[in-house]
């Protein structure tokens, strides 16, 4: 089978990991700058220096031959202090880039939260705090403002599961706090903020409009009753609780407060979307937890799959799973799918592993398609080697090989591969 005509290619980045010139522009402060000045770490400051060179890689992506582009916009260089008038100067950026994208005939996709929250508003509890879902929706609107004329698609959130979990439940991405289930309500500020952000969208743009969710199908290790119990629990932590209710289901059960939930945010949550972003790396293995354990469930390796240079497993078959899965789960009230990020992080500018990972990932993608799942395009991650998060520097997911000391540029053997892809699809 062939991928049907108009089916749109694509590549992923977003602001924090590659923009740099964090000063610059009138850009306010992130928690993304606060958490990275601590001991030492890997920051953002240069990155990719991607706001100066932006021409250069619009270039790389016409050589690619992508149909997309995937970016986020960077809300403190929007709204500096999180709240008033938009920045002109942060408008300009993302003008210029839109531009140059729609000269080389590359479809502009807009991810408005890509984590780089503005400080000011972490200052206030962050997503904690349910003004946050409010002042999300006021910035949707200026963002919609200025480039609702021009942007192909609309991203409100990227992966409000990555960001609870890390970012409020273990502390290992900023804003830092390990709060475990105390955590919960991050992620329902984060989805009202999404339901919000797509009701101010729609009065500025005809675009389609949606979120981008990190998915993991959790897979059972064990055959007790009990290690299937906890998959489940985990399935609706991972995956259910930031799909059933943008598509009207409400909640699942994961001792989510109910104070956290007032009347009328389930429906304005459900807002209705134009298609799912779905972002795979990987299935997670889980298991019982062991009497007394902290969490209802345990995490444990997939044993006898390749791993990545970030230990991932490659699991081409679990992207199968996941997207036949959804339309077994949700049926008629599936949305047409596109995958909003997929790729894997290896060494080199000669990467081979790279290569067959994504080949084995847009067959899997191929896979569903001949099932019965409306999926319409398909996005690396990443164009450019980047600040890969909690790893620094460490991991590279780029199509393009970046030399983090001279900001040169050099196209690897996957990105002569995903161009010849592309083309021969076409
Ligand atoms: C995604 N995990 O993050 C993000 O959207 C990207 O910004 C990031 O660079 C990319 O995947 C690669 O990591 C994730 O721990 C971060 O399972 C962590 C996890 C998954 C996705």
């Amino acid at each position: 089978m062939r991928f049907p005509e108009g089916f749109t290619w694509g590549v992923s980045t977003s602001s924090y990991q590659i923009e740099g010139a964090v000063k610059e522009g009138g850009r306010g402060t992130s928690i993304w700058d606060t958490f990275t000045q601590q001991d030492g770490r890997a920051t953002g400051d240069e990155a990719c220096d991607h706001y100066h060179r932006y021409a250069e890689d619009v270039a790389l992506m016409a050589d690619l031959g992508v149909d997309a582009y995937r970016f986020s916009v960077a809300w403190p260089r929007i709204q500096p202090e999180g709240t008033g008038p938009a920045n002109p100067e942060g408008i300009a950026f993302y003008d210029r880039l839109v531009d140059a994208l729609l000269a080389r005939d590359i479809d502009p996709v807009l991810t408005l939260f890509h984590w780089d929250l503005p400080q000011a508003l972490e200052d206030q509890g962050g997503w904690l705090n349910r003004d946050t879902a409010y002042r999300f929706a006021e910035y949707a609107d200026l963002v919609g403002a200025a480039l609702g004329d021009r942007v192909k698609l609309w991203i409100t959130l990227n992966e409000p599961f990555i960001h609870m979990t890390l970012g409020y439940a273990t502390g290992e991405h900023a804003p830092g706090h390990a709060l475990l289930f105390g955590a919960l309500p991050a992620a329902h500020h984060q989805l009202l903020g999404h339901g919000l952000a797509v009701q101010a969208l729609r009065a500025r743009t005809t675009s389609p409009i949606s979120i981008a969710n990190n998915y993991s199908p959790a897979w059972p290790q064990g055959g007790t009753d009990a290690d299937l119990a906890a998959a489940a629990t985990y399935h609706a932590l991972h995956n259910r609780m930031f799909t059933d209710p943008l598509l009207g289901r409400g909640y699942p059960e994961i001792g989510l407060d109910e104070e956290v939930v007032k009347d009328g945010d389930l429906d304005i949550i459900a807002s209705p979307i134009d298609f799912l972003g779905v972002n795979y790396y990987n299935p997670t293995g889980v298991q019982a937890p062991l009497p007394g354990a902290p969490l209802p469930f345990d995490l444990v390796a997939l044993d006898g799959y390749p791993i990545t240079d970030f230990g991932w497993p490659v699991v081409p078959d679990g992207l199968r799973d996941l997207l036949v899965g959804f339309l077994t789960e949700y049926g008629d009230a599936l949305p047409p799918i596109y995958i909003t990020e997929s790729g894997c992080a290896y060494e080199g500018v000669d990467d081979p592993q790279r290569v067959a990972y994504l080949d084995s990932h847009v067959n899997a993608v191929k896979a569903a398609m001949a099932a019965g799942v409306d999926v319409r395009g398909y996005f690396v991650w990443s164009l450019l080697d980047n600040f890969e998060w909690a790893e620094g520097y460490t991991k590279r997911f780029g199509l393009v090989h970046v030399d983090f000391d001279t900001q040169v540029r050099t196209p690897k053997t996957s990105f002569s591969w995903y161009r010849d892809l592309i083309q021969a699809s076409r």
